[in-house]
């Protein structure tokens, strides 16, 4: 059984969360868009379904692949396959928007996805000048640390 925990943990550690690893805090939380026929599912880094408004189960549109285009476009592959077609995939595109929301879904060929999603994580990183700052403050925090080590 413990095994199992590892397994998931392994899972999670290989997904890459970009930059600072924004996206991990949408990891494995879902999210849902209605049109007039289906309910749309996103369940970040993990998969999308679509569920018929009207009673009837949910189909799957795909599990966590990988990023189509690093930190701008998700794919999710091999879900149900469809009637004499492919399995259903599902491309999820990113944008930056105050909240984590499900804007929009649509199937611009048949079994293939495409969604909308809006995320703070896919707003502009700060400039790369700050960045370098917080890493050189990261390591003088680092070598102090070691060096007080080293005294002890
Ligand atoms: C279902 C849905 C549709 C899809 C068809 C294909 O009705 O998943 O989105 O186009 O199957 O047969």
């Amino acid at each position: 059984f413990p095994i199992l925990i590892l397994q998931h943990l392994e899972k999670y550690l290989e997904k890459d969360f970009g930059p600072d690893d924004v996206f991990a805090s949408i990891a494995n939380q879902c999210f849902e868009y209605s049109d007039l026929e289906y309910t749309y599912k996103l369940c970040a880094f993990d998969y999308c379904e679509q569920k018929p408004k009207h009673g009837g189960s949910g189909t799957r549109l795909g599990s966590w692949e990988k990023w189509s285009e690093p930190h701008i476009q998700m794919s999710y592959e091999k879900g149900v396959q469809c009637w004499n077609g492919p399995p259903r995939s599902t491309k999820v595109d990113l944008r930056c928007g105050a909240e984590n929301r499900l804007i929009h879904s649509s199937e611009p060929n048949r079994c293939e996805y495409l969604f909308l999603f809006e995320t703070p994580a896919a707003c502009q990183p700060l400039p790369a000048v700050q960045h370098d700052e917080f890493d050189q403050y990261e390591k003088k925090n680092l070598v102090s640390s070691f060096n007080q080590l080293l005294l002890w």
